[in-house]
């Protein structure tokens, strides 16, 4: 076995590897840029090595600085994790040029699936069912089309190079064709510098279901049952599953000996995926399914086999790559059980799920389900951390296992409820609601279901009067445990039997201000009025689900979670009259370029000023229409919070 590996990756696959390396008594190495030398995966290993700056480019896709660094400090091995380069086959070669070990497949099979049409005829010369097709070479439109009316409309045009969707276009009738194929063309040009395309019959009511395989240097090949992953939105995985639900004995046996067989045609060692196309219009038929693609690394959604086969698979990573056999034959693997894995993204669900940034004021996560079964939390980040633009802003991966699919749907609902993030906003609600869904919870999943109920899943809440009053309890200054007679607040407080305190805290919940009353009642309790609603009776426990950060407060409950702007009483007196139409630094930063005026009236979306923040720019546009009534100045170093844009307060907001 190795003695020192390096990890070629960051984030929670990183440290996911540490962990498994650790326990095998492995010193591990980790690599990061600029933007990371704070991070998780460089504190969990041995040793760190910098090679560059921020961007990918400059960075993590740098295949000769990780081989020095692995050189330099000496380490025997690499495990590229996923994504950047662990399927690049020439920094396989690089890798084994420079005598060390790849932590994956060949360079040879890595290229024998990296081309799709390529792979789609090796496999369906190898005997794995693939979808009725031309992968051939030739282009013209004239043979393009008349394949097309020979498969049969409609069709789907896919660029051969292709791969989340890029240069896709379903066509249902011979007269669309010209166009659709020009435009996958140019899709496919721009995406992947290569304009030639697939035709396929297309696939209704597809669902994605994937077979886990592994290989070692022997000639064996083993799979570990299947994972379904048809939950996904715009070709991002959303919520992943094993085994997939409504699966039957005979499909199971057809879609693992198909994944098998493809794994032995190119002579597979390590981790990889052979990933299907499922039409379920029907139910789950041994005759419907058809092989799409192989990843030819570890998978994000790995940990879901891991727990109902109770198998490592970093562990058999690490082994087949040192020489060993496959740990166990066909017949030693089975599983048990049904496993969830959710994807929780720094992405707002209201706006398109657009990417967020900001800082993780607060990071909690449970450890258990409430009904006993275990959490596993996947995370590349701790509290405080910032999710910089550079990367996937993936938080952590919330893992759950039960004993059937009913219970693990239970736990995953729970867990996400007990989830709480503050800082910047998540997906962590939409996830929650997801696994509450009907058809979900039927296991009628197919790749087109969240589209379809977006609106509803993404339905935006509003906080209760009692979501309101604990937020206004926490922005009050009021902590969950006694304050010290030293502590400023103490004196408000505290009970007074004969002069009740009444205390005024002001909110805002998107556009709306809430007024609230709090007055100290005895046994530390407090009656808090919000605007004109009949008073609450909160205790300290009640803090407990509330997060306090910069300018803000955020408060959890039932898988909602609301955030509300509040005039922060230690902040600068600026500061505390934001209100309402403020904008805030979502990250700490430099004030490059103001570009509009006080006293300037401002159009909802216009760009006010760029604020650089991790060495990036970033363009702060008009939350609305208004008149600015305080702007940053150029120049200004700003930490998270700190009000940037300040509108004049309108009659009536
Ligand atoms: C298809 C298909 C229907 N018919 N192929 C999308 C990405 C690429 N990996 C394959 N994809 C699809 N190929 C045929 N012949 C529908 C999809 C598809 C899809 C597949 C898997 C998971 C999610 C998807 C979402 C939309 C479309």
């Amino acid at each position: 076995m190795f003695s020192k590996i390096l990890i070629a990756n960051r984030g929670e696959i990183a440290v996911r590897v540490v962990r498994t390396a650790r326990r095998m008594g492995i010193r591990t190495v980790a690599v990061y840029s600029d933007a990371d030398a704070g991070s998780l995966h460089v504190a969990m290993a041995d040793e760190a090595v910098h090679i560059g700056a921020s961007p990918v480019g400059e960075s993590y896709l740098r295949g000769d600085r990780i081989i020095a660094a692995a050189k330099a400090t000496g380490a025997e091995a690499i495990h590229p994790g996923y994504g950047f380069l662990s399927e690049n086959p020439d920094f396989v070669e690089m890798v084994e040029a420079a005598g060390l070990v790849f932590i994956g497949p060949s360079a040879a099979s890595i290229r024998a699936m990296g081309l799709k049409d390529a792979a789609k005829r090796l496999m369906e010369e190898a005997g794995v069912p693939v979808v009725p097709g031309y992968h051939g070479e030739a282009q013209d439109i004239v043979l393009l089309s008349s394949k097309a009316r020979e498969i049969g409309y409609p069709v789907l045009i896919k660029a051969r190079a292709g791969g989340g969707g890029k240069g896709m276009r379903r066509v249902d009738h011979p007269d669309d064709f010209a166009d659709a194929l020009s435009g996958a063309r140019r899709e496919a040009q721009a995406a992947f510098g290569d304009d030639r395309v697939l035709i396929e019959k297309y696939v209704e009511k597809p669902r994605h279901i994937e077979v886990q395989v592994f290989g070692d240097n022997f000639g064996n090949a083993v799979h570990l049952f299947e994972r379904d992953c048809s939950a996904q939105r715009r070709h991002q995985k959303v919520i992943e599953e094993a085994p997939a639900p409504g699966m039957t004995a005979e499909m199971r046996q057809a879609m693992t000996e198909a994944a098998v067989t493809a794994a032995k045609t190119i002579s597979y060692s390590g981790a990889g995926t052979i990933e299907f196309i499922v039409d379920a219009s029907g139910g789950l038929k041994p005759d419907r399914f058809w092989f799409m693609e192989m990843n030819t690394r570890l998978q994000v959604e790995h940990p879901v086999t891991e727990m109902i086969t109770g198998i490592d698979l970093v562990e058999w990573q690490l082994r087949v790559a040192a020489g060993e056999k496959l740990p166990k034959c066909q017949e030693e693997i089975a599983f048990s059980g049904h496993a969830f894995e959710a994807r929780i993204y720094a992405e707002d669900p209201e706006r398109d799920f657009l990417p967020a940034i900001g800082t993780l004021h607060h990071l909690e996560f449970p450890q258990k389900a409430p009904a006993g079964s275990p959490v596993r939390i996947e995370t590349g980040v701790h509290q405080g951390d910032t999710i910089s633009p550079y990367y996937d802003p993936m938080i952590a991966k919330l893992v759950v296992h039960a004993d059937d699919r009913r219970s693990a749907l239970d736990a995953l609902a729970d867990a996400l409820k007990e989830t709480r993030i503050a800082g910047s906003v998540t997906n962590v609600g939409f996830l929650a609601a997801l696994a509450q869904d009907a058809d979900f919870t039927a296991g009628d999943v197919d790749t087109g279901l969240i589209g379809r109920k977006q609106a509803a899943l993404t339905a935006k809440r509003r906080p209760d009067a009692g979501s309101i009053a604990r937020a206004a309890l926490a922005a009050s200054g009021i902590t969950p445990t006694e304050t010290s007679p030293d502590d400023p607040w103490a004196a408000l407080a505290g009970y007074s039997h004969f002069h009740p305190i009444e205390r005024q805290v002001s909110l805002h919940f998107d556009a709306q201000e809430h007024a609230v009353a709090l007055v100290t009642l005895a046994d530390n309790r407090f009656a808090v009025r919000v605007d004109t609603a009949a008073p609450i009776t909160l205790s300290r426990d009640d803090l407990a689900a509330t997060a306090l950060w910069p300018g803000h407060v955020t408060v959890f409950g039932n898988g909602a979670s609301f955030t509300f702007t509040v005039p922060d009483p230690f902040a600068n007196a600026a500061d505390a009259e934001a209100g309402v139409g403020s904008m805030r630094a979502p990250m700490p930063g430099l004030v490059k370029l103001v570009r509009a005026d006080k006293g300037d009236t401002v159009k909802k979306g216009q760009p006010l000023l760029i604020l650089e923040a991790m060495k990036m720019e970033h363009t702060i546009a008009a939350l609305h229409d208004g008149t600015i009534a305080e702007i940053a100045a150029e120049g200004a170093q700003v930490t998270d919070g700190t009000v940037l844009v300040r509108f004049v307060e309108q009659a009536g907001a």
